[in-house]
């Protein structure tokens, strides 16, 4: 009976929100991966780009009504978008909406995150959620949001904010806060040096996953309190989060499992995390599993052939293990160990490639050594190419993070003027 309500309510619940997609931010950590795209369309997983995540977890949620807010280099997530989720039908109240930055208020594009959604005021009143789902486009997870919209409306609370721990280094990259017993905050600081830990977890701090539940005319009247406000930078997570702990109810949503153990949700910002969040797919039990028909990932899907693998002319045959290949693929006497290879790929014989992240389409000559690198779209490498080996030499043709060592190769350091975004 319990559970039978349970649904009824949540049912009730995603239907009266509205999610905002936060999509428009820069990325600059991710590098040249973000120089022609945002970094929620950056391809990953060899099939999807990053924002089909947020948007899959809305979707299987029964959150069905969403907007997109694009600011920065929007092209391929525009394209995206529109190829991938048209299949939503505004008729019976399902959509994915576009929200551009697009000076509709003054001549300012975006100033912040909260500004993003003050520019489109308007346009989520005409919709007239109960709440509204604010969410980041860059994140890898799997999330029932129904269960956090339960206890949003079950507390009564003005915001809940989803939390997550982190190890405490970590957590100077995010919102951190402190919560009483009840999960009620009582601190939030945004990006601390020095972040607080947890009690009894000295290591540890919980950290924002920069997911908010506002009940919608508390959120209507903040934005307009922080949009006078000359001294605000027009941001959740600077301004309007630790401007309303102390007078408000704003409680914490843990993403943990039934034991309470931490869920899989990946801030994929830079190379390093980029990188091994794709390699996590490759594990043999993944934290975030792909084949769960429960929760399958939506994407475009490119009418593509199955993944080939031939022998070389040598007769060694081609092979990939504990590796994801997309479709589309030939790999022909090629090794590829731990390592995700996009759709579309080429990989040529004697090459070899370990614990690397190919984006979708690249092409691999013959005699390539290649590992611990991310690969762009498009890109050609050539025939004998070396990457991963030799720090020293990688660092005069390509990128080397400096803190993993992991290399990064775009088309534009290989001197190709095409770019697949
Ligand atoms: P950050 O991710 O550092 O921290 P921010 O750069 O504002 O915050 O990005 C949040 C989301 O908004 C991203 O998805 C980004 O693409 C998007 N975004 C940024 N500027 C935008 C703009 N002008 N228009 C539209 N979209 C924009 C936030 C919180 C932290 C929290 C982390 C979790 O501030 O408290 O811990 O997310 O990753
Ligand atoms: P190598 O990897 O040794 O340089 P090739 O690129 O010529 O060799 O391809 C080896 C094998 O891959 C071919 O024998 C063929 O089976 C398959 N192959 C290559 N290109 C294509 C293609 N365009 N369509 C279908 N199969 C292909």
């Amino acid at each position: 009976m319990k559970y039978y309500s349970e649904t009824k309510t949540s049912t009730h619940l995603t239907r009266k929100t509205l999610a905002l997609i936060l999509a428009g931010g820069e990325g600059s950590r991710l590098k040249e991966l973000t120089r022609w795209r945002a970094k929620p369309a950056v391809p990953f997983g060899g099939k999807y780009r990053i924002i089909d995540f947020v948007l899959s977890n809305c979707v299987n949620s029964g959150i069905r009504k969403i907007g997109v807010l694009t600011q920065y280099k929007s092209h391929s997530l525009i394209r995206h978008i529109q190829r991938a989720w048209s299949f939503m039908r505004y008729e019976v109240g399902e959509f994915v909406e576009l929200l551009p930055a697009q000076q509709r208020v003054d001549k300012d594009w975006y100033k912040g995150t909260a500004d993003a959604l003050y520019q489109n005021l308007d346009i989520m009143r005409r919709h007239t959620p109960e709440y509204v789902l604010v969410l980041g486009g860059d994140h890898i997870y799997s999330m029932d949001y129904s269960k956090m919209l339960l206890d949003h409306s079950r507390s009564g609370a003005d915001v809940t904010i989803g939390c997550i721990e982190v190890p405490r280094e970590e957590a100077k990259g995010f919102g951190v806060m402190s919560v009483n017993e009840d999960f009620q905050i009582t601190k939030f600081t945004e990006k601390p040096a020095d972040p607080d830990s947890m009690p009894g977890k000295p290591d540890m701090a919980l950290a924002s996953m920069g997911i908010y539940i506002f009940s919608t005319e508390f959120l209507y009247q903040k934005l307009i309190e922080d949009s006078d406000n000359p001294d605000s930078s027009r941001d959740f997570g600077k301004d309007i989060i630790p401007s309303i702990i102390e007078d408000q109810v704003v409680r914490a949503y843990p993403f943990v499992d039934e034991k309470g153990d931490p869920l899989y949700w990946r801030d994929v910002g830079t190379i390093e995390s980029f990188w091994k969040a794709n390699l996590d797919l490759c594990s043999i039990e993944p934290e975030l599993n792909l084949y769960n028909r429960d929760w399958p990932i939506w994407t475009y899907q490119a009418q593509m052939p199955p993944a080939k693998f031939t022998f070389d002319d040598e007769g060694r045959r081609g092979e990939a293990i504990d590796s994801l290949v997309a479709g589309g693929c030939i790999i022909s006497g090629a090794r590829i160990k731990r390592s995700v290879v996009g759709s579309g790929s080429r990989i040529h014989s004697y090459s070899l490639i370990k614990d690397s992240v190919l984006l979708p389409r690249v092409e691999v000559g013959r005699h390539c050594r290649i590992q611990n690198a991310v690969i762009d779209k498009g890109a050609s490498i050539p025939p004998g190419t070396i990457i991963g080996e030799d720090p020293v030499a990688d660092a005069e043709r390509f990128y080397v993070e400096e803190s993993s060592g992991i290399v990064l190769v775009t088309p534009d350091m290989l001197g190709q003027k095409i770019h697949m975004l």
